[in-house]
């Protein structure tokens, strides 16, 4: 829980999704066998034909580009006997054919280089702040030849399949000239857009002059001199390409689908202070991009938008847009990546730019862009919206008029026919699966990566695929990818599958492949937190939209690179969890893991991310922790979300029996007097405060339309029982009588608490009752404590690992209780009371994966029996807290609507009655 301070800080990344926290989730989630299997010796006479008289090699890696090249290099020096084969004549990939009139990156240089080597940081000087096609080509060639990778590559050599032999467990690679070999591990590294999406259009074979695609450029310079040019397509190769075509073109004429968001790239030469600083810190640097959302070494702020004026907005956009960096906007506020109004004040930022920029007023209204912001990659430009003031280009809006055909001497939209000596697709790409279902591959069974992904991809960490074995993607689908700066997560790839075979060899396991369950539950993770975003609520490439027949999911992780790598890590510490490993030597089978993984199938997926990201951010156990650190820590506010608006929050002190309580009152606009929610906060008597249930009790008055107040009642261990529940009737006292002052229907006020603010509220309900205090229409109780024990099957089923733990609990308890024999106190623990009759309804709400499940559960059927009316919900897949954590977990948001219209009902009952 402690964590959480921490993963604030992630949090804050706009797209990172609010998640975070506690414990081996995966260690019980995905589990690590060892399965032996009857090695075949062959003799010479059974062995199949293509086995005799292929070449044969430890592993088969395809393509030269970024990723190629560094696992080639890797694998070299660990020892294995590797090959690379290349279709292109040059290495490069990505950056040999994507050599269109303007092409550049768009991470900064600096940081757009491979960090595992010092002596190549030194070496290499970028020129600008965004390095040209040419440039960053040029730093590929040079890598190669620093670390001598051409003798092991073969250009001009295309690989048309690639098929597993289960017999033995080695994959067979056809080449272009029919040649076969032979590997026992297959390494596709064949980035992420190199299969050119160009798009069937009606005629495309008639036109009689020169068509090109962006992502497939020729070597020898293209003349636009005095030519009439079109170019489909405005996404970041189109806006690149369109300012530069322009300036040499007769006329060049863009035909758009989707105008686009871009801010301007600021480029620049770089001067050599900044060079050598870069070079001097490169070590933080690197880490801080290692640890980041993007693989670049900065960060959003933890601020939310709607936290801000729209001058205060204005302000910080601007000095954004002037920085010009690709995350630049996108990092400006915490919940742009997730608020739709947070967004629409980005969106509209940028809108207003555009209109400032473009002249003709038609031409900017054409321009528009109206998807969230930052759910396509942000696109960086250079004079882009300014080419449209020029007299030789025309912008032609394809929503309004579609190309009908492409004709021998142009194309036809639906309204015009335009003559063109050039037609140049700018279409983007066949993102992350194309470039794989390309190859052919084929796995165990016979089956197919094209028949395995037809309605969908499924792999594990993006890495591997189960009936695959021994297959490693290179920033597959799935990974963080092309949401990152790619050679961070190249790196990060290829260094995770040098360790997974030096643990291979060393162990003597012959093959790996990833497990069908542990795939699902990443597939099913990656899509909770892509639903989290905005990311998911656009058609773009990342959901596959672009591709005509492509399953529609999206396609990368946007957990973040920092939190990626540890879940990665967390993989391999434990033995390659989710892989089973086939070893050639006798081993006993180890399953330990089964039944917990059935069990955490059915863990809420996005709190299952939340559990990932706090363990992957370590620090100590809350309960080794002194209260006031543990408190410190304890900062919920990135998991639950953005605050939402409320009619008036009033802060203000009540007297109380040991001195002021402060107390928060959240009040609908409108006249009273409203119903009354008086809410105790949890966090086991020691921890918690008003911050903590800000959202949640924004949300409850908003939806129930009551005004709540929100009670920060004495904290243990400074203050122990009886204090807590002593103020916490005071407060309910002091809003029934003191209503008038606070417009409180004193006929309509209910109590309601989360864990140790459940047992208040219950406790409140029971003093109420005792000593004829204030009429209590209901108790809301959310996964409450109600008994000082921890011998219930909820605690022994999730003692660890789920938020809440048992230690954590102990630690509580015994900052609470003044003795052991306070705990037996109806007042600590209400499930001991001998009589719960003549208290008001309850509801009560439980979650599966939570220690206090049981006891909760207990109460409620002890307050039926007692004839007090219940309502009692479990939330089969969810951990404790949830409640507090509705940015990051759907059901949290869920839960507290159920608690409002239950509230509603309520008061609107007390009402008419
Ligand atoms: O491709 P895109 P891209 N009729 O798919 C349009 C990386 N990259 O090559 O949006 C008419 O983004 C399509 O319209 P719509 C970067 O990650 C990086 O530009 O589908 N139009 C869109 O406008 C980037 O995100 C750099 O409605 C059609 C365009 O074509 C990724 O590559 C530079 C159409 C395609 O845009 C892809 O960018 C370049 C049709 N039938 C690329 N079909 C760097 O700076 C498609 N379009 C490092």
């Amino acid at each position: 829980m402690l964590q959480l301070l921490k993963s604030l800080t992630l949090f804050a990344i706009g797209l990172q999704l609010a998640l975070y926290d506690l414990l081996q989730v995966y260690e019980s989630s995905i589990y690590r066998k060892v399965i032996t299997f009857s090695y075949i010796t062959r003799g010479q006479s059974t062995m199949p034909f293509a086995e005799q008289h292929s070449k044969k090699y430890d592993a088969i890696v395809i393509g030269a580009g970024f990723s190629g090249l560094y696992m080639l290099y890797r694998l070299r020096e660990a020892g294995f006997s590797v090959q690379v084969y290349e279709a292109a004549p040059d290495i490069g990939g990505t950056w040999y054919f994507n050599r269109y009139p303007g092409a550049r990156c768009d991470i900064e240089s600096i940081y757009y280089n491979y960090t595992f080597s010092e002596e190549l940081l030194n070496e290499w000087e970028w020129s600008s702040k965004y390095a040209e096609q040419h440039e960053i080509l040029n730093y590929i060639n040079f890598v190669a030849d620093k670390l001598d990778l051409r003798k092991d590559i073969q250009l001009q050599t295309r690989v048309t399949s690639a098929e597993y032999n289960e017999e033995n467990q080695k994959w067979e690679i056809e080449l272009e000239n029919g040649s076969i070999v032979i590997a026992t591990y297959f390494i596709p590294a064949v980035g992420v857009l190199s299969a050119s999406n160009i798009p069937n259009i009606k005629g495309i074979d008639q036109f009689k002059g020169a068509l090109y695609h962006t992502g497939e450029w020729p070597h020898e310079k293209v003349d636009f001199k005095g030519k009439r040019v079109g170019v489909i397509g405005t996404g970041s190769s189109g806006i690149q390409a369109i300012p530069v075509i322009a300036q040499e073109a007769g006329h060049l004429t863009v035909f758009q689908r989707t105008p686009q968001y871009s801010s301007p790239a600021h480029n620049h030469p770089l001067d050599s202070e900044t060079i050598h600083k870069t070079k001097e810190n490169f070590n933080e640097i690197r880490e801080t991009m290692y640890t980041s959302m993007h693989g670049v070494p900065s960060s959003a702020s933890t601020r939310a938008a709607v936290q801000d004026t729209p001058e205060e907005r204005e302000r910080i956009y601007e000095k954004a847009w002037q920085e010009g960096g690709l995350f630049s906007l996108l990092y400006t506020y915490s919940d742009i990546a997730f608020s739709p109004e947070a967004n629409e004040t980005v969106a509209q930022f940028i809108r207003s730019k555009i209109n400032k920029t473009v002249h003709d007023p038609e031409t900017a209204k054409k321009l528009m862009p109206n998807f969230y912001y930052g759910t396509k990659r942000p696109i960086l430009n250079t004079d882009y919206f300014e080419t449209y003031n020029r007299e030789n280009v025309s912008l032609i809006d394809l929503r309004t008029a579609p190309i009908e055909e492409i004709t021998p001497s142009g194309l036809r939209t639906s309204d015009l026919a335009y003559d063109l000596d050039i037609l140049v697709f700018a279409t983007g790409f066949d993102a992350l699966t194309g470039p794989l279902l390309k190859l052919n591959i084929q796995g165990k069974n016979g089956v197919t990566l094209n028949e395995k992904w037809a309605d969908g991809t499924q792999t594990y960490l993006g890495i591997a695929t189960s009936g695959f074995p021994n297959m490693f993607m290179i920033t597959g689908p799935q990974s963080p990818s092309v949401l990152s700066n790619m050679i961070v997560s190249i790196e990060q790839h290829v260094d995770w599958i040098i360790d997974c075979l030096a643990y291979l060899k060393e162990h003597e396991v012959e093959a790996i492949e990833a497990n069908a369950e542990a795939e699902q539950m990443w597939a099913k993770q990656c899509k909770a937190i892509a639903d989290m975003t905005l990311l998911s609520k656009t058609d773009s490439w990342y959901m596959g939209a672009n591709i005509e027949g492509k399953p529609r999911e999206f396609l990368a992780f946007a957990g973040g690179v920092g939190p990626y790598r540890q879940i990665c890590d967390q993989v391999a510490s434990k033995g390659y969890e989710g892989f089973t490993l086939l070893s050639a030597s006798q081993q006993t089978e180890d399953r330990k893991g089964d039944k917990t993984m059935s069990r955490n199938a059915n863990l809420d997926p996005q709190a299952r991310f939340v559990l990932e990201q706090l363990e992957a951010l370590g620090g100590p156990p809350m309960e080794t922790l002194p209260p006031e650190e543990a408190r410190a820590g304890a900062n919920f506010s990135p998991l639950a979300g953005p605050p939402e608006k409320v009619g008036h929050v009033t802060n203000k002190t009540i007297t109380g029996p040991g001195g002021e309580i402060p107390v928060r009152i959240y009040s609908p606009e409108g006249e009273g007097p409203f119903p009354a929610l008086v809410y105790y906060h949890g966090g086991g008597w020691v921890i918690g405060d008003l911050e903590t249930v800000d959202v949640p009790c924004r949300r409850i008055a908003n939806q129930t339309n009551c005004i709540v107040v929100s009670v920060d009642y004495r904290l243990a261990p400074e203050h122990k029982f009886p204090a807590a529940i002593e103020d916490a009737y005071a407060a309910a006292k002091w809003v029934a009588n003191d209503a008038d002052s606070i417009q409180v229907d004193p006929n309509r006020i209910a109590v309601g608490g989360d864990s140790a603010g459940g047992n208040l509220a219950t406790v409140v309900a029971m003093m109420a009752r005792d000593k004829s205090g204030p009429a209590i229409v209901r108790q809301i109780l959310l996964y409450p404590v109600t008994n000082h024990t921890f011998d219930t099957n909820s605690y022994e089923e999730n003692d660890d690992g789920y938020f809440l733990t048992t230690a954590m609990m102990k630690w509580f308890w015994n900052h609470y209780l003044r003795d052991e024999k306070d705990g037996e106190n109806p007042y600590a623990s209400p499930l001991l009371a001998d009589d719960l009759s003549g208290l008001p309804p309850a509801f009560v709400i439980t979650a599966g994966f939570d220690p206090l499940r049981d006891e909760g559960e207990a109460y409620a059927e002890r307050l039926k029996a007692a004839g007090v009316p219940v309502e009692k919900t479990r939330y089969d897949s969810m951990i404790h807290g949830f409640c507090w954590m509705p940015g990051a977990i759907e059901q949290g948001k869920n839960a507290l609507d159920h608690v409002a219209s239950t509230l509603k009902r309520t008061f609107d009952f007390v009402e008419t009655t």
